[in-house]
């Protein structure tokens, strides 16, 4: 938890009344209450949602299919949700976010129009068969071996840049593009 509590002492404007009264009465009043907690304003990392995405990768897509999913893994650790609400790709001309659900035993893919939480110390894992990105509207195919760059939008955290390892047709994981 990074929950800073603000002393009201700190506030700019009281600091300054207290002063004027010190001055006028020529008097050093206590002017701190508060721990050394309060002597410095809060670094801005203090507060902000610390996302990282990890094993970014997408699969192959065969001439004239125009979408394709991106996968990776989203990891949460600070003491707050953030949420997931989009992207941009320049190979692709939008970028959504997308869940499956079974509906009289058909997989079908529905766009997640108020993005994906992010739970508190929490990870989520975007899969074949589950949540995934989808990069709508292909500028061209996506090829094995190719690292695609991807931006992808948090509430809190903003944008983070990735890059897609691209698979074979059928993989299951990233695989070891990074390291072979
Ligand atoms: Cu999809």
């Amino acid at each position: 938890m990074t929950v800073i509590q603000r002393c009201p002492q700190r506030q700019p404007k009281a600091r300054r009344v207290v002063k004027a009264v010190a001055a006028a009465l020529a008097l050093a009043l206590p002017l701190s209450a508060c721990g050394p907690a309060s002597d410095a304003d809060a670094p801005a990392e203090a507060t902000a949602s610390r996302i990282t995405v990890e094993r970014a990768w997408s699969r192959e897509t065969a001439p004239g299919q125009d979408a394709g999913g991106a996968f990776l893994t989203i990891i949460n650790p600070g003491g707050a949700p953030d949420r997931l609400i989009g992207g941009a790709a320049s190979i692709a001309g939008d970028v959504q976010v997308h869940t499956i659900d079974m509906t009289g035993g058909i997989m079908r893919m529905r766009q997640l129009a108020e993005g994906l939480e992010i739970p508190a110390g929490g990870t989520v894992t975007l899969e074949p068969g589950g949540y995934h990105i989808m990069l709508m509207d292909l500028q061209r195919p996506l090829a094995r071996g190719d690292a695609v760059p991807l931006t992808l939008e948090f509430e809190k955290a903003g944008r983070i840049e990735v890059e897609l390892a691209v698979q074979p047709i059928g993989a299951a994981g990233p695989g070891k593009a990074h390291h072979g």
